[in-house]
């Protein structure tokens, strides 16, 4: 214990003075963006923070090159990583109450693809939530591979930002898709799985739910879970689960049952569709940051952290609201807010760049009927888990909104697109977050 430790900490040190001397531009560039990502207030819904213990677990196991999976390798030298990845999945399996896991998708996106191609043909149809709606490129949007191999149809929110499981219901009758994708990147309300189960049985289809927003929630038992409900479960582990960059496939009760060929069961399936249909060589440095994160998700400081985040998230709404913001669906069941700030005057974008102009950074967003394209857009989507990582609370929300209020409400039109933020305004918001954020650092080892 104590030599590894030390082992790690001499690697690490190594390596920063070896990047100082041999590239002293691009460690200068990693230190500032550190700066950057310690002083300001960091509210993109899809981030949270992965604490050194979880950069440490990936700092060896990358030199491993290997393919296949622990037992049953195509090259030898796999002792330790096999009980890396094993170790992994176990967790995973115990974490999400699954019975299978895949740790090896580079990314939520990659799982997701994986899921489609291993159990559709082209042209299959698809119905996923639209992407202006909320939804995912993943689900079937046409500027992606999943909406250009298969026909997807897309299910909306209501004017009002709710999802309509009558709508989806009558989607699902009409077109008889193959897969239903459940799971969002900007809906802020509690996703029924089960409905979305009832839908796809009735029309026969496999369900796929995207947790990849939500999965800290899922663990933490803040959000019902899909993976009984739905037939795969896929998520990223760096945006609410504070893990490395990566993806995760799941199967709960229906692992069992056979895939579309008949012949092998759907944990064979995507077993099978991971490596070699879709990957090779596994990223075995994020496996070994995945299993040190399964690790932590498993206590209760993460469920309770998780259960700040849902709060913090509603009170940010509630005070945006207080303020006359235009909070889509009224509030938050989850990590984050979504704003309309075209109802307040600005562009989406114009929100952006003048919120990060003071150190608080956030994403332009499409809100439901936004007329506005994507690089613009007439919305903000806020997300709390890096604050509530911090460990703010109710006091440091009504902060948080009061700052965005201060930027939003000073900036004046220049042109058609184009906003000026009064200087004054930016330097007493920048004061204010850098004290919130010295009052709140980042904690090394947060739970
Ligand atoms: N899916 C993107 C988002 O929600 O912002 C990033 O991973």
């Amino acid at each position: 214990m104590t030599i590894s430790k030390t082992l790690l900490s001499s690697l690490s040190e190594i390596g920063d003075e070896l990047l100082q001397q041999n590239d002293p531009v691009l460690h200068n560039l990693l230190l500032q963006e550190y700066h950057r990502q310690m002083n300001s207030l960091y509210m993109v819904a899809a981030s949270s923070i992965a604490d050194p213990s979880v950069l440490a677990g990936g700092m060896i196991a990358t030199n491993v090159t290997t393919e296949g999976y622990p037992g049953n390798r195509y090259h030898a030298g796999c002792k330790y990583v096999d009980e890396i990845e094993n170790l992994a999945i176990d967790r995973a399996k115990a974490v999400f109450k699954a019975q299978y896991a895949n740790l090896q998708p580079h990314s939520g996106s990659s799982a997701n693809q994986i899921v489609l191609f291993s159990l559709l043909k082209p042209g299959d149809t698809i119905l996923g939530m639209e992407l202006n709606s909320g939804g995912h490129l993943t689900h079937g949007a046409k500027a992606s591979v999943t909406g250009q191999y298969f026909c997807p149809i897309s299910y909306t929110v209501n004017n009002d930002g709710w999802l309509d499981y009558e709508e989806i219901l009558h989607l699902a009758r009409q077109y008889q898709p193959k897969l239903i994708i459940c799971g969002a990147s900007s809906y802020t309300r509690t996703i029924y799985y089960q409905k979305f189960r009832e839908i796809a049985d009735e029309v026969g289809a496999y369900l796929l739910a995207d947790i990849s927003h939500i999965a800290g929630l899922v663990v933490a038992d803040a959000h019902p879970s899909p993976i009984d409900h739905a037939h795969f479960t896929t998520t990223s582990t760096y945006k609410q689960l504070f893990g490395p960059r990566g993806g995760l496939i799941l199967i709960g009760k229906d692992y069992e049952k056979l895939g579309p060929d008949n012949n092998k069961t759907l944990a064979e399936t995507i077993q099978k569709a991971v490596f070699p249909f879709f990957q090779g060589t596994p990223n075995l440095s994020a496996i070994a940051g995945k299993a040190t994160m399964l690790q932590r998700l498993s206590t209760q400081e993460f469920k309770t952290l998780a259960h700040r985040i849902i709060s913090n998230a509603q009170a940010l709404a509630s005070n945006l609201k207080a303020m006359n913001y235009k909070v889509i669906t009224g509030g938050t069941d989850t990590h984050m807010v979504l704003v309309d700030v075209h109802a307040s005057g600005v562009t989406g974008l114009g929100a952006e760049l003048a919120l990060e102009a003071c150190n608080i950074i956030v994403n332009k967003n499409k809100i439901p009927g936004d007329q506005a394209n994507a690089r613009v857009t007439s919305g903000i989507r806020l997300g709390t888990n890096v604050l509530a990582l911090r460990g703010m609370g109710a006091k440091e929300m009504s902060q948080c909104a009061e700052l965005i209020h201060q930027v939003i409400s000073s900036l004046k039109k220049t042109d058609k697109e184009n906003y000026v933020l009064d200087q004054q305004i930016q330097e007493s918001v920048c004061t204010q977050v850098q004290q919130l954020c010295n009052s709140f650092p980042i904690p090394n080892y947060p739970f």
